[in-house]
């Protein structure tokens, strides 16, 4: 059997020998830069496993390159522009102790991340029997996420530093942040009062509403950045903007439409008029207050998602030139596909979500389920967005991969629970409108085969999973979306090595054991053999 790791290391082998860890087994690091990793280690073991790992030297960091030019340079963007980062990393266990290394503290934190795993998985009445193994790995993706909608409904800043721990456990380097929707508005901008003061108290139906402060966010974003995880904020516009328009009326445009979906919801379809110079001085003023919050991050999602009933002309000219005010401060742009319709360049990133047989099903069967209002919106968008990828590559631009039959968690789970208990929520949470999504179903797939545009890792930028909360009301909800999915998206953007179902099947039925310690809720697919 392979090693209980996800994501699946790139290279591994498997002398004789094993190595036990107790509570005495310590932690030495060789370089005052590792010591925060390390003591980060010892907390993290506790909190999975149990043990305290405090005593006579065992597990040994240091930095140091041997063996990692093994593993391939990585492909894609850091979602912190660091361009000296290394995350590759060897580990070796032998009869004698562990030694975990790598160029950078986050390589190290990385290889100290596997070995998390393996003692989780090995720990048995205080002892954890490790195989003697030599790793050499290193990620395929620099930008490895996920989209966290916090507008649909608002978590908690306790329930995204959950969210935080579950991305350092696989390796997740990125959390994005979907700030800003037509439901709420949870970041503060001084400037504009009225967006936390009135925009932030809803959320969809009669959810609690709320906001970060700057001071929880400042204390989120450090929370991140000490797992080497890096916070990208999302403002959603020039669509998604009803929020703004209840704090701020003014900026609303004339007439107001929207499309009832007859079950008591609507969609709007107002967006921001580019051709007004008062949107784009709050669009300044949003900017110059949200970038600081998000030291870390070398870019801003400027969203451009679904500008419903917009003139293409109008949603371009506003793309470009929202494009412009980030770079004029020093940001780089992220943006949903449709921003590839716009003048964008090789600097900017193209998030793709949309894919094609969505729109198979809306010629077929989910039309029915479709208002008959709505459906020439939707078919519309569909088409155009079959030459969102086509163009962002001909811009130069590269893509972040969501697709959505994959990567979306907030699509239904597929399969029952082996607790029957949970099949209440199974039928409650996810969106009735997308095809249900088996854990199988998540990894079965490359990023190489989602579109038939893409050909090459270097086209990448990185894989970001999203969940979308409308269905979701509560934190268990949304870790019984997240897990066990969570680690089957890092293993498609970590991993270089296609994965093998029953292999992979058995690496997740291990994780188990640290997730019922941490207290975290996940769905007990019947797929796997939990332990
Ligand atoms: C589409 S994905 C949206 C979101 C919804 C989501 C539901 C994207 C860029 N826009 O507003 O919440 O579908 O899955």
């Amino acid at each position: 059997m392979t090693l209980p790791v996800i994501p699946a290391p790139a290279t591994e082998t498997s002398p004789d020998g094993t190595f036990v860890i107790r509570d005495d087994v310590a932690v030495v690091a060789q370089s005052a830069e590792l010591i925060e990793v390390a003591a980060r280690f010892v907390d993290d073991v506790q909190a999975d496993a149990g043990f305290t790992l405090a005593g006579n030297p065992g597990i040994t960091v240091m930095i140091d390159t041997a063996g990692l030019e093994e593993v391939a340079p990585v492909a894609g963007l850091r979602a912190d522009g660091n361009e000296d980062a290394d995350e590759r990393y060897g580990l070796e266990v032998a009869g004698d102790g562990v030694r975990v290394w790598g160029a950078t503290a986050e390589g190290v934190h990385r290889g100290l991340t596997t070995l998390r795993q393996l003692i989780a998985a090995h720990a048995h009445d205080g002892t954890a029997v490790l195989p003697a193994t030599r790793i050499i790995d290193g990620p395929r993706f620099a930008w490895r996420g996920l989209s966290l909608d916090v507008v649909r409904t608002f978590h908690a800043p306790d329930e995204v530093r959950r969210v935080i721990d579950m991305l350092s456990l696989y390796k997740l380097n990125v959390l994005h942040l979907h700030l800003t929707d037509d439901q709420g508005w949870r970041v503060e901008v001084p400037s504009r009062p009225m967006l936390t003061e009135v925009g932030a108290k809803g959320a969809v139906g009669d959810r609690a509403g709320g906001y970060y402060t700057r001071d929880e966010l400042a204390e989120l974003v450090a929370y991140a950045a000490e797992r080497f995880v890096t916070v990208v904020p999302e403002i959603d516009m020039p669509g998604h903007t009803t929020a703004v328009f209840s704090a701020y009326p003014e900026l609303a445009p004339a007439e107001l439409r929207s499309v009832d979906l007859g079950d008591g919801t609507s969609i709007p379809l107002n967006t921001f008029e580019p051709e007004r110079p008062e949107i784009w001085a709050f669009v300044e003023d949003v900017l110059d207050a949200v970038i600081p919050q998000f030291p870390q991050s070398a870019y801003v999602h400027i969203g451009g998602d679904e500008a419903w009933g917009m003139p293409d002309e109008a949603h371009a000219a506003f793309v470009e030139r929202a494009a412009a005010l980030v770079r004029e401060r020093g940001k780089r742009v992220v943006g949903w596909q449709e921003i590839a319709r716009a003048a964008i360049s090789s600097d900017e990133v193209v998030q793709y979500w949309l894919e094609p047989r969505q729109l198979e099903s809306l010629d077929g069967d989910a039309s029915s389920m479709v208002p008959s209002d709505l459906l020439p919106v939707l078919v519309e968008h569909m088409k155009k967005a079959a030459q969102d990828v086509p163009r962002a590559i001909a811009h130069g631009s590269r893509l972040i991969m969501s697709p959505t039959s994959r990567l979306y968690f907030d699509c239904p789970h597929a399969e029952p629970s082996s607790d029957p208990a949970q099949e209440e929520l199974r039928q409650r949470v996810g969106l009735p409108f997308y095809t249900p999504v088996s854990i199988r179903g998540g990894i079965d797939w490359d990023p190489l085969e989602v579109t038939p545009e893409v050909t090459s890792d270097t086209q990448i930028a990185g894989v970001e999973a999203a969940i979308w909360c409308e269905t979701i009301t509560s934190q268990e909800d949304l870790e019984f979306m997240l897990l066990p999915r969570l680690p089957g998206a890092a293993e498609k953007a970590w991993s270089p090595n296609p994965t093998d179902w029953p292999d992979y099947a058995t690496r997740l039925s291990h994780q188990s054991p640290t997730w019922r310690s941490r207290e975290w809720t996940w769905f007990k697919s019947v797929e796997i053999d939990w332990k």
